[in-house]
């Protein structure tokens, strides 16, 4: 089939067997730009609906079985709200996964949340983190996945250092109270909110910030927040190199942080990030794969839907690399040997191996056909219409 070997054909079926991702619970919701958004009558409208969703996408691809959850959207009553949780989740068979605090929604955050120069604000930030280590110890939640969107508009309208203080404090506060199974993992985004400076930057300020907070904290690499040009599999390797490699928020971008379906637009970066994970020196057993997308246009299912076929499937091309075989080009500089073992992988189409694997699961053969054509969406829309007609569309 396709020039792939029975070895191969292995390899492929033991990576498609160990892979899992998780979904949003906000990929299900009615979410857009800051110019406005635009409403889909099957968008879910609640808590349940989301797990509804969740469930069907692991339902049907089989390797999606955890959701992760937003704070203040998903769980606004806090550890209250836990066993409501814990009852969808027996109810539509995905769990609870990463913990989202929201930093950035209060009002009281307009110029900052735990690096805000209130202390009475960066209390109240702190709390909430708080929280959310609790929320995520009732739920048995492994991660807490941090986004700290504290930053600036204007230069001299704060002080960058002492920002990195009062940051740094807080994390260390929040990683003193995980139990010692959980993770704290510190993303990293360089604006958007803030336009001229954004606190936790980059990857090396999110580094050195896990650090200091403790060893439970690793750092999240969101695929779509870098530098255009970005050499992303050379933060990963690095990350990996340094056993701070904590999980991936993964999506597509063109300009910014753009949010596309994984894949959409660079399939060959995402080749490459998986081989780091993957290669002769791998050693990258707990990170986390999750999918931080929320389509505006995109019917949502079909868009998770293909989103984790996507990863899915280029993740089995990865799996193809000989690294053994490549380590020995690499280490005679046969340059273009070892480029064309390499990307002889990455153009493979191993969609009819991933067929044959589904349909040795006893999984749907083409998840996002099955979608399409098992009236799910259809009858959530149905369901869901009135709900999602009040939803506000235009740009507030
Ligand atoms: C936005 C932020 C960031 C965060 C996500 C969920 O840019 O990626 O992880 O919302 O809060 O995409
Ligand atoms: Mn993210
Ligand atoms: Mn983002």
């Amino acid at each position: 089939m396709t020039g792939i070997t029975a070895t191969q054909q292995e390899k492929v079926f033991a990576a498609l067997d160990g892979f899992r991702i998780e979904v949003p619970s906000w990929g299900f919701s009615n979410t857009g730009t800051r110019f406005g958004k635009f409403i889909q009558p099957s968008a879910a409208t609640s808590i349940e609906e989301k797990f509804a969703d969740a469930g069907e996408v692991n339902r049907l691809t089989g390797v999606a079985p955890t959701v992760a959850l937003h704070v203040l959207w998903d769980l606004p009553h806090g550890t209250a709200d836990v066993p409501e949780i814990k009852r969808l989740e027996t109810k539509y068979g995905v769990k609870a996964g990463s913990i989202n605090p929201n930093l950035f929604q209060n009002q009281e955050y307009k110029f900052g949340s735990i690096a805000n120069p209130d202390p009475e604000v960066r209390k109240s930030a702190l709390e909430h983190l708080l929280d959310s280590v609790e929320i995520a110890k009732a739920l048995g939640s492994r991660d807490i996945s941090i986004w700290d969107s504290d930053g600036s508009n204007y230069p001299g309208t704060q002080s960058i250092r002492r920002r990195i203080e009062w940051t740094g404090e807080a994390l260390a506060t929040m990683h003193a109270a995980l139990s010692p199974e959980q993770r704290m993992l510190v993303e990293y985004k360089p604006f958007e909110p803030a336009f001229y400076h954004t606190d936790i930057a980059d990857w090396g300020m999110a580094l050195a910030l896990a650090h200091k907070a403790g060893p439970q904290a690793k750092v999240l690499v969101d695929t779509g927040h870098h530098y255009l040009g970005q050499n992303i599999e050379q933060i990963v390797a690095w990350l990996l190199h340094l056993g701070a490699l904590g999980g991936f928020h993964f999506n597509d971008r063109k300009y910014s942080d753009d949010d596309l379906t994984i894949g959409s637009i660079d399939p060959y970066q995402v080749f490459r990030i998986f081989h780091e994970l993957l290669g002769d020196t791998a050693g990258a057993s707990d990170v986390a794969f999750m999918v931080d997308q929320s389509h505006n246009l995109k019917g949502k299912m079909e868009a998770v839907v293909q989103t984790v076929m996507t990863a899915q499937e280029i993740y089995a091309r990865a799996a193809l690399v000989d690294n053994e075989l490549l380590a020995g080009l690499q280490a005679k500089c046969d340059l273009v040997a070892a480029e064309e073992h390499y990307r002889g992988c990455f153009w493979t189409d191993v969609r009819p191996i991933a067929r044959e694997w589904r349909e040795s699961r006893k999984l749907a053969s083409d998840p996002l056909a099955e979608l399409r054509s098992n009236g799910y969406v259809e009858e959530t829309a149905r369901a869901r219409a009135s709900k999602n007609a009040g939803s506000v569309a235009s740009y507030a």
